[in-house]
């Protein structure tokens, strides 16, 4: 079989779904074998709607159980599945490419524990991200992370993809804030490694190889993470600039002025700003036509100390000529305006027809040339190209926009961007992971011994290959 959508990708040999199959699903999970169509059209095309797959079934277990009994199976009858929560990821990782079965953790949504004192949560991968946020809250905690996608996505795929988002910052990478996971491998195994503890040097942390493993090692079950304070004061700085070399400035200044209360380090470009004036007609809260837009967050525990501190720390970006204007706000309504213009931009996006998305690590002194070199490169065959993202943590979300895919478009942009990114030592995938449309362009960012270790612990915990086949490791393994 070869699919249209992919014609240079052939379908590997894996068995085809029988009415046997799915009765032995039934009996597994009644009720909850989905096989319609148009029901399970949603599940087989991802957020961007660039992938679509034809997968003729979809299972939503409840319990590790219920998925360790489905794997059991798939591996004994080499059926290949996809993981899939939120189905909110951006690079084609979450949707089958041919008729992979779709494994939905949407059933798997129970809060199991939270300990208000050392701020441990534990709760199964299906918990939806603003969900958990809502219930750490009242008990005067926040999630670690936080992303645009909170109102879907689920903590288990943000495990899987090692999500960063806007408070990364701050609080780290899930790589420290998540003390423990259980997992289920493809043979059935169940592997638990949900620990609730902060130390714990007692052998290799296994629980690593899962997060950021794109569903191609096991399928994530449970989880238990560490939940900050919740911060008394919050502010929001959104100023506007004139040159790139000033949000360098500002951010160098406000690393050394707020010093501990700074918490998100945010740039948008005037490109950015267009598509939240004229895509999603958000009325911009500064003045709009500056070439360069920053929000900072400021957390901490005293109001009145932190105000002063970002006051003080403005008024002198100010006299200094790097911010030429700006706003600041205390209050939540105001606060989550200011960021919903920032967190909205990839919704916006999507109003302009086809979106080539592309998340980076550059070294900051290269971070926003690779957008000018492909904005040049190719000038009247985009709608727009921008920049913006976390340039706090050196990740540029660039994008461009064309009314419809174009495979001209797509030969200017492709091998040319990931190959500037290699050359200045960037990463072709900062937060977003490689899922399907990136796998090919790991060696731009990882050694060929890498990826050779990556190949080998995919034979050990996956031999028959059936986790999230074609995503992840590239189709050549050198
Ligand atoms: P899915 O999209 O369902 O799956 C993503 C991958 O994880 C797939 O490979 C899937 O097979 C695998 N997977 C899912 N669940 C499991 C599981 N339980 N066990 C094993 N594998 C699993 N990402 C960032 O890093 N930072 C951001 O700021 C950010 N903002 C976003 C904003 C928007 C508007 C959108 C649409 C996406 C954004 N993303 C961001 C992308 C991102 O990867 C996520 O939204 C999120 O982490 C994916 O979670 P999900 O539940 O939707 O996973
Ligand atoms: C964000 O930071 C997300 O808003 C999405 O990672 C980035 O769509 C993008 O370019
Ligand atoms: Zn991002």
């Amino acid at each position: 079989l070869t699919s249209l959508r992919y014609p240079n990708l052939k379908r590997s040999g894996y068995s085809a779904l029988t009415d046997k199959d799915l009765s032995v699903f039934e009996k597994l999970i009644p009720g909850r074998v989905l096989t319609g169509s148009s029901e399970l059209d949603g599940y087989n095309t991802d957020w961007l709607k660039t992938c679509r797959g034809s997968s003729q079934v979809v299972l939503r277990p409840k319990t590790t159980e219920e998925v360790s009994a489905i794997l059991k199976y798939c591996n004994e009858r080499k059926l290949a599945v996809v993981p899939q929560g939120g189905n909110t990821g951006l690079v084609g990782g979450s949707v089958p490419v041919f008729d992979e079965i779709v494994i939905s953790t949407q059933l798997m949504n129970q809060i199991i524990s939270l300990d208000e004192i050392s701020g441990t949560l534990v709760c199964e991968a299906g918990c939806i991200l603003g969900n958990l946020s809502d219930h750490v809250a009242e008990s005067g905690l926040i999630m670690p992370l936080d992303l645009g996608a909170k109102g879907s996505c689920h903590i288990g795929g943000n495990l899987a993809t090692n999500a960063g988002g806007l408070r990364l910052l701050r609080y780290g990478s899930l790589h420290g804030s998540v003390l423990g996971l259980e997992a289920v491998l493809a043979s059935g195994e169940v592997v638990d490694c949900l620990s609730t503890l902060r130390k714990d040097n007692t052998g290799y942390d296994v629980k690593q190889l899962f997060i950021g493993s794109e569903g191609t090692l096991g399928l994530i079950t449970k989880a238990s993470i560490l939940c900050p304070q919740k911060p008394n004061a919050v502010n929001v700085a959104f100023l506007g600039c004139d040159s790139f070399e000033r949000v360098l400035d500002i951010f160098k200044e406000s690393k050394m002025k707020l010093g501990e209360i700074l918490s998100a380090f945010e740039f948008l470009d005037a490109d950015a700003i267009a598509v939240a004036r004229d895509n999603l007609k958000l009325s911009i809260p500064i003045d709009d036509t500056f070439p360069f837009y920053v929000l900072i967050e400021s957390s901490g525990s005293d109001g009145a100390h932190d105000e002063e501190k970002m006051n003080r720390f403005l008024e002198d970006m100010m006299n200094r000529g790097y911010v030429i204007d700006g706003t600041v706000a205390s209050e939540p309504a105001k606060i989550q305006y200011i960021w919903s213009v920032r967190e909205r931009i990839a919704e916006g996006l999507m109003h302009d027809g086809y979106c080539y998305k592309y998340d980076v690590s550059l070294p900051l002194s290269h971070y926003y040339g690779l957008v000018e070199a492909v904005r040049k490169r190719t000038q009247g065959n985009t709608t727009r190209v921008i920049g913006y993202g976390h340039v706090g943590d050196s990740n540029l979300h660039l994008n461009a926009t064309s009314p419809e895919y174009s495979q001209t478009t797509m030969d200017l942009l492709e091998p040319f961007l990931y190959d500037w990114v290699a050359k200045h030592r960037g990463s072709v995938s900062a937060e977003h992971g490689l899922g399907f449309k990136k796998r090919d362009f790991i060696y731009h960012s990882k050694s060929e011994s890498a990826v050779r270790i990556m190949n080998q612990m995919k034979q050990v915990l996956d031999p028959n290959g059936i986790l999230n086949p074609y995503k992840l490791l590239p189709t050549v393994i050198r």
